[in-house]
């Protein structure tokens, strides 16, 4: 039995220095226990999605093989972005220092009233969808989805 799993974590940030915020999670990612961090896409200037006055937005995929269980993960992403000084202001998609989210995790689908995935806007998002592509296999079926290639159609190059 394979113990290890590849998992997509995406990550976002639009406020102190977005750059140095990835810059900081990825070797945080990095160095967590029972994980490698395999592949990193570019990073993607975007514009907010939901409230429109805020900061644009840096965005990046990374891509994870870990031994780590999913809710494990989970706490370990949380930890590295309360660490970054993530504040949860109490009102979902405001701006934010360092947002890490499970996007993908192997071939599993994960419904628990912690976690979602794969993450539950993940077709919707062109940040999320085209950095993946960049590093995953356009033939990767996304749990419920279908095809990674087919839901990068709908979206032009950011
Ligand atoms: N949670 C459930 N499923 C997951 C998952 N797959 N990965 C739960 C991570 N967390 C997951 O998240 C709220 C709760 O979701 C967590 O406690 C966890 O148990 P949060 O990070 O505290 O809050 P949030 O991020 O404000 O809420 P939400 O709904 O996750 O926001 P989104 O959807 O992540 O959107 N515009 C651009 N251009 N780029 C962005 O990255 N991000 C957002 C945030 C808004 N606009 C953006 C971007
Ligand atoms: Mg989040």
């Amino acid at each position: 039995m394979n113990l290890y799993s590849v998992a997509y974590i995406g990550l976002g940030s639009n406020l102190n220095n977005p750059s140095v915020q990835l810059h900081l999670a990825l070797r945080a990612l990095s160095i967590l226990p029972s994980t490698r961090l395999q592949k990193v896409s570019k990073f993607y200037r975007t514009r907010p999605l939901g409230r429109a006055w805020q900061p644009g937005y840096l965005n990046a995929v990374a891509q994870l093989k870990t031994g780590l269980q999913p809710l494990a993960l989970l706490d370990r992403l949380q930890a590295i972005e309360l660490h970054q000084g993530r504040v949860r202001s109490g009102y979902r998609w405001g701006p934010r220092t360092l947002d890490l989210d499970i996007l993908l995790y192997g071939d599993h689908q994960v419904a628990h009233p912690r976690l979602k995935i794969p993450h539950y806007d993940l077709s919707n998002r062109d940040f999320v969808v085209l950095p993946l592509l960049e590093i995953a296999s356009p033939r990767m079926q996304v749990p419920g989805l279908g095809c990674l290639s087919e839901l990068g159609r709908r979206f032009k190059p950011i």
